[in-house]
């Protein structure tokens, strides 16, 4: 392991200046990237200083850098965990054998796949956030959503660095059409669904990060016990920042909540829109949609890619270190499928009910999130419950596709979707009122009449402190 060189022009820990040949492609792609970063970043805010948290190595004081930067300037850089000495296959046919440190030719494929698809999220998720900056809650909210820009940006980073090192000519092509797809682009759309989707004020925001940048944390936890070791590496220090993002969703979610229940009980009527709040059920019908867009992600229930990717060793289960079995040769997973159209419960051969696996893990890792958010509920003294909707509602990836389920998972006929929907998801009505209540506030510790304070400052900073310098 070297040590961070940081007056490199890309700081890195994988001793870059001693691959000559990497060193100048990845230099020629920097330009690239932050010509894209100029055009589709946060926009208005490249000349601002932000009070960011820059990772300058993978040690805990080393990641953990605060300083204020202007965007544009962030050290995007290149960080792998540490090598384990002696590291071997944990799961799949070579479970046990040593991990490849090369792409083994016959999964070059699959591999190249699978980093190209998580590489698309990462400019895909900045480029749904972009004009965010606008109508911030506050200067704290709008330093956290800087935050979680510059490091999906290190994670395409990350991604791209793979394509160049293991991926010869088409990884270096393949590094430039992660910068040419646009998200919502109808011709040159990014690869996965949600990020398609616009994410166009701040409640989406925080649900996005508080599910879709948890779909990252579990996808990026399966290719963490890749036996494609440099895949592995990059995706644990990923994790470390993946956690801030879902902090961001989490408690940006809780903090709305909360203002609703404050809002609720001053109003005469009990309606927190009257005071410039948002209703708890119109959170539910924004939880519903962004939960059952990330449910998409984990691709179909029942799966050959998904199959073949454990197989090969490249994609494992959530902590694959927990379960005793790792070759998943005769075992079954017991999950509802559909049969002419009827929803039965049926074995299915564990490897191929890998995406649903990984999937289960996450609803359960959701459920966590919004038992604590009804818990807010409750300190405020208020009835009122949030829930998760089944994982077959509103579906658009895999087996629930085409069909109608309402969110206690009662299977509709079109007509009665159709005409329910709207009281399950945003409606037209829904997205004109909060789109209406989304105006900046940048003075230090003031927050937008629909959020409630953070509980404690970035860093423990006080509460009036200037995240961003107007
Ligand atoms: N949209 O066998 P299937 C993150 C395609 S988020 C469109 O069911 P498989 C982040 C699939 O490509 C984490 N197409 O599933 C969060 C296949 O097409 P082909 C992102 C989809 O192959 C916030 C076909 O349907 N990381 O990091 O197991 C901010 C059948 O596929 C979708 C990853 O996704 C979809 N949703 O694919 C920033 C990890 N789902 O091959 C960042 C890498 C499936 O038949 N990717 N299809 O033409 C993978 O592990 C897998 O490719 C998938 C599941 C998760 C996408």
């Amino acid at each position: 392991m070297t040590d961070v060189i940081t007056d490199e022009k890309i700081p890195n820990n994988v001793n870059l200046a001693g691959d000559r040949r990497l060193q100048r492609a990845l230099e020629a792609w920097q330009p690239h990237f932050l010509d894209w970063w100029k055009a589709m970043g946060p926009v208005g805010w490249q000349d601002k200083d932000i009070y960011l948290r820059t990772a300058i190595s993978v040690e805990t004081d080393g990641w953990a850098h605060f300083d204020y930067v202007k965007m544009p300037d962030y050290r995007w850089g290149i960080f792998l965990e540490p090598r384990q000495e002696g590291r071997v296959h944990g799961f799949g046919d070579f479970a046990g054998q040593p991990v490849w440190d090369e792409v083994p030719g016959e999964f070059r494929n699959m591999l190249r796949r699978l980093v190209v698809t998580q590489g698309d999220t990462e400019p895909a998720s900045v480029e749904q956030q972009r004009a965010l900056g606008a109508t911030a809650p506050s200067l704290y909210d709008l330093r956290n959503l800087f935050q979680v820009n510059v490091e999906e940006g290190r994670h395409l980073w990350a991604m791209v660095y793979l394509l160049h090192t293991y991926f010869g000519r088409d990884g270096r092509e393949e590094a430039e059409e992660l910068l040419a797809r646009r998200s919502g682009d109808a011709d040159k759309p990014r690869i996965l669904g949600a990020f398609n989707e616009p994410t166009s004020h701040w409640l989406s925001f925080f649900m996005f990060t508080m599910f879709t940048d948890r779909d990252g944390k579990y996808q990026l936890a399966a290719l963490a016990e890749s036996g494609f070791d440099p895949l592995a590496r990059t995706c644990r220090f990923m994790l470390t920042e993946e956690a801030h993002h879902m902090f961001v969703g989490e408690s940006g979610v809780q903090r709305v909540v909360k203002r609703a229940c404050e809002l609720m009980k001053q109003d005469r009527n009990g309606d927190p829109r009257a005071l410039g709040g948002i209703d708890l059920p119109t959170i539910q019908k924004y939880a519903n949609l962004w939960y059952s867009l990330s449910l998409d992600l984990f691709g179909g229930e029942v799966s050959s890619n998904a199959a073949d990717a454990f197989a090969a060793g490249l994609k494992g289960r959530y902590k694959e270190d927990r379960y005793d079995e790792h070759k998943l040769i005769g075992s079954s997973f017991a999950m509802d499928v559909l049969r002419d159209g009827k929803v039965v419960h049926e074995d299915v051969p564990m490897r191929n009910a890998l995406n649903e696996v990984l999937r289960t893990e996450y609803i359960k890792d959701c459920q966590r999130g919004v038992d604590r958010w009804n818990k807010t509920i409750k300190d405020e003294g208020v009835g009122f419950e949030l829930t998760l909707p089944s994982h077959k509602f509103h579906r658009q990836i895999g087996m629930w596709a085409g069909q109608y389920f309402s969110p206690d998972g009662e299977q509709l006929d079109a007509a009665t979707w159709n005409a329910r929907r709207g009281a399950w998801l945003p409606n037209a009505t829904d997205e004109a009122y909060i789109k209406s209540l989304m105006h900046a506030v940048y003075e230090p510790a003031k927050m937008a009449s629909w959020i409630a304070p953070p509980q404690k400052g970035i860093n423990n900073l006080p509460g009036d402190f200037q995240y961003v310098r107007l």
